[in-house]
């Protein structure tokens, strides 16, 4: 049995999650204590801090792309790695894309504007029942800021994290106008890398306009929704 140790507010468990409904494997989930990891509780299955993780018999994997990998070799299953070489590569581009630079205008818009937290804020307040929603507004709020910023997105006037966001969808929009999914003829680790980031996303009200001014994405989205579940 495979455990999915996990932060359910996290696009990265909602990736690997799909990646393990898709391809029909049992797996149980273990809500990550987040007080409980700086005392390294959880250092067997993710040195590094980060989740999701999983613990699949004697073997722990960290980080969603390994994860993915992981469960490709050891189990098989339908395919989330396009097999020719061009296409295993621009899925791995369009996956860096969503995990390194989408993931961080969803943590811009989501959870440092304001407007935008108060949706999320409840997922995040499962997580951490203990802390009082306010003083949990202000810790996500501090620490996604210190993220962004050392990063760079967080550094940009509004109006142009918008327009930034608007030039993805319009990107996204154009990828699907000639095709079912990403990349090739089958749903792979590109689709999912990326509907968790837009599904993230989508709790800015400004990511959910620019969402409307596209013609290919929602059809894309209920594709996705139908083959491989979060
Ligand atoms: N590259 C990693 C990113 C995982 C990640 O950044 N997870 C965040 C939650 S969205 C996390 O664990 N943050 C805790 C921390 O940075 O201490 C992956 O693909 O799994």
């Amino acid at each position: 049995m495979i455990t999915l140790y996990q932060f359910s507010t996290s696009p990265f468990t909602e990736k690997v999650r799909r990646a393990l409904n898709y391809k029909g494997l049992d797996f149980e989930v273990h809500e990550v204590a987040r007080p409980k990891v700086a005392e390294g509780d959880y250092q067997h299955v993710s040195p590094t801090g980060k989740f999701p993780a999983i613990q699949d018999g004697d073997r722990a994997v960290w980080d969603s792309t390994d994860i993915i990998h992981h469960l490709e070799e050891a189990h098989g299953g339908p395919s989330l790695i396009p097999s020719g070489a061009r296409d295993g590569a621009l899925a791995h581009a369009i996956e860096e894309w969503a995990d390194e630079s989408l993931y961080f205008y969803e943590m811009t818009m989501r959870l440092t504007w304001e407007h935008n937290l108060d949706a999320a804020l409840d997922e995040f307040a499962q997580s951490l029942p203990s802390v009082p929603k306010p003083q949990l507004k202000t810790m996500i709020v501090q620490a996604t800021t210190q993220l962004i910023q050392a990063q760079g997105v967080g550094r940009k006037p509004r109006e142009q994290v918008v327009a930034d966001v608007e030039r993805h969808f319009q990107a996204l929009d154009a990828l699907l106008t000639d095709g079912e999914w990403l990349v090739g003829d089958a749903l792979s680790i590109a689709d999912l890398a990326v509907i968790a980031q837009v599904n993230a996303l989508c709790y800015a009200e400004e990511a959910k306009a620019a969402l409307g001014r596209t013609s290919q994405v929602s059809p894309w989205i209920n594709r996705v929704n139908e083959a491989a579940p979060k």
